[in-house]
């Protein structure tokens, strides 16, 4: 019997169930001539099912998210931006795209918006792409009086060298940045001179005296906050203070913390969108859309962004821009604002249990919604050790590097856990102290298949997608 039949048999009103019976029957399809993909598929709900998710960067999307990813838009390119495209028949995917920016520029009250990113990480490729046209290419094409096409190869490549000098400022990654901010095996650390703040050695929080002196001999074009493994809130008017004594742009990749932001989370200071000329942002994390990146900006820079084909990629994924589009709606309503909160406050409550227990939490707690631990210092586990020992508890977190770390980022001292997934599950404070308990007896060398079967108990009072709870997907392994 195909799992639709199953369900529909169970003798459920269909109309309340159109996202699962969706979804089931996207399965019986794909299974049919796909067999090894719909196993997997399968398989990753049983899996996500049965263990308890910890990583910060990742979360659970609504099926209106998933099932509007899958459909006939994903054929259609759309080179260009809405109502001004490459190819005809795109009347559609306009309207798509166009009111998913509409919705983006209302969430984070944004004066020009871009959804075309595919990751966050060609977001941050395309911002600073679109930030040195602006303040290097263009100061060029005024001066010889010519745009670029109608350079010769000798001055066009005098405007390429000067792009090659360009110097960015971002937060190094050993102390809680991201790769695009500067490292060296990223196109960022090989397109610009680049430079990197650290964190206090003593409060491993930033130093904004120190960064802002730093800044001062760096003189960057572009200064970059945000962060992947940091947990405390970072005050944007000070790095706006900052940007403007060296001439820089403001660039704040808020991958992580969007979700925060558009539940209103972050607030004035802490709001990058009212600081920073450019921020970027990917679409899934704490604001639970589907996988994806986006870019907003002050109106200077809203021509360049325009250009994200062909400064950075082809033609934009329209079936995941509806998919966004989607969460952008979901993350305007007043329960986006009440689970932004919760995440917060799950974090804050998991890092105060952790306190209790003696473990070194980095920077003392958190006020985001991940935290750090170093698991060398409170267990003398690497934090690839530990990483794998929870693994097996069916706890799925990942290490992470802490700052000055001796131990490198293959082995590290740390593990990294984020609270955005199992808050929608609906787990709340008191959870908080289950989830703690069980990562102490793991790391202190309890029995995982004890500890396993308490998680699995525990997902079982918060199920994933339980709609899908009947036919074949009812694996409890
Ligand atoms: N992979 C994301 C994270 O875990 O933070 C960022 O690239």
């Amino acid at each position: 019997m195909t799992r639709l039949k199953e369900f529909l048999d169970s003798g459920v009103n269909p109309d309340e169930h159109l996202d699962t019976i969706a979804m089931l029957a996207s399965l019986d399809y794909i299974e049919k001539g796909s067999p090894r993909i719909a196993k997997s598929i399968e398989q990753e709900l049983v899996d996500q099912r049965n263990s308890l998710k910890l990583i910060a960067s990742e979360n659970y999307s609504s099926l209106r998210v998933q099932l509007a990813m899958g459909n006939w838009l994903t054929d259609k390119y759309a080179e260009g931006i809405p109502f001004q495209r490459y190819y005809a028949g795109c009347q559609n995917v306009d309207e798509v795209e166009s009111y998913a920016q509409e919705l983006a520029k209302k969430l984070f009250n944004a004066e020009s918006c871009t959804v075309q990113p595919h990751s966050g990480c060609d977001a941050n490729l395309a911002a600073y792409l679109a930030i040195l046209a602006e303040v290097i290419e263009n100061s060029k094409v005024k001066e010889l009086g010519k745009p670029l096409m109608q350079m010769s190869h000798k001055e066009y490549e005098s405007v390429r060298q000067d792009f090659t000098k360009a110097r960015i400022l971002g937060m190094s990654l050993k102390d809680g940045g991201h790769l695009t901010h500067g490292f060296r095996n990223n196109f960022s650390g090989k397109l610009f001179d680049a430079y990197t703040y650290g964190v206090d050695p003593v409060t491993e929080r930033i130093h904004y005296d120190a960064l802002r002196t730093l800044a001062k001999e760096v003189q960057p074009h572009i200064l970059v906050a945000g962060y992947s493994s940091y947990s405390r809130k970072v005050d944007f008017s000070v790095m706006r203070s900052i940007a403007d004594e060296v001439g820089a742009v403001l660039l704040v990749d808020m991958a992580h913390f969007s979700g925060l932001v558009a539940g209103k989370v972050f607030e004035e200071v802490y709001d990058p969108v009212a600081y920073a000329d450019v921020v970027t942002s990917t679409t899934h994390k704490t604001l639970r859309g589907p996988r994806g990146g986006m870019i907003l900006s002050k109106k200077r820079f809203e021509e360049g962004l325009k250009r994200v084909c062909p400064l950075a990629q082809g033609g934009p994924l329209e079936h995941v821009i509806a998919a966004k589009a989607v969460a952008f709606e979901e993350a305007l309503s007043k329960e986006f604002q009440q689970y932004a909160h919760r995440i917060v406050e799950n974090a804050e409550t998991l890092a105060r249990h952790f306190l209790d227990e003696g473990v070194r939490v980095i920077t003392g707690g958190t006020e985001n919604h991940l935290l750090v631990l170093d698991v060398f210092s409170s267990f003398g586990l690497t934090g690839k050790e530990a990483e794998e020992r929870l693994y097996k508890s069916g706890i799925i977190v990942n290490k992470n590097a802490i700052p000055n770390d001796s131990r490198g980022v293959v082995q590290t001292s740390g593990i990294r856990l984020g609270t955005p997934a199992i808050t929608t599950l609906n787990m709340g404070v008191q959870e908080m102290l289950e989830v703690a308990n069980f990562i102490v007896r793991c790391l202190k060398g309890g029995d995982p298949a004890k500890i396993k079967a308490d998680v699995q108990r525990l997902k079982a009072r918060y199920p994933l997608y339980k709609g899908i709870s009947l036919g074949k997907l009812c694996h409890t392994n």
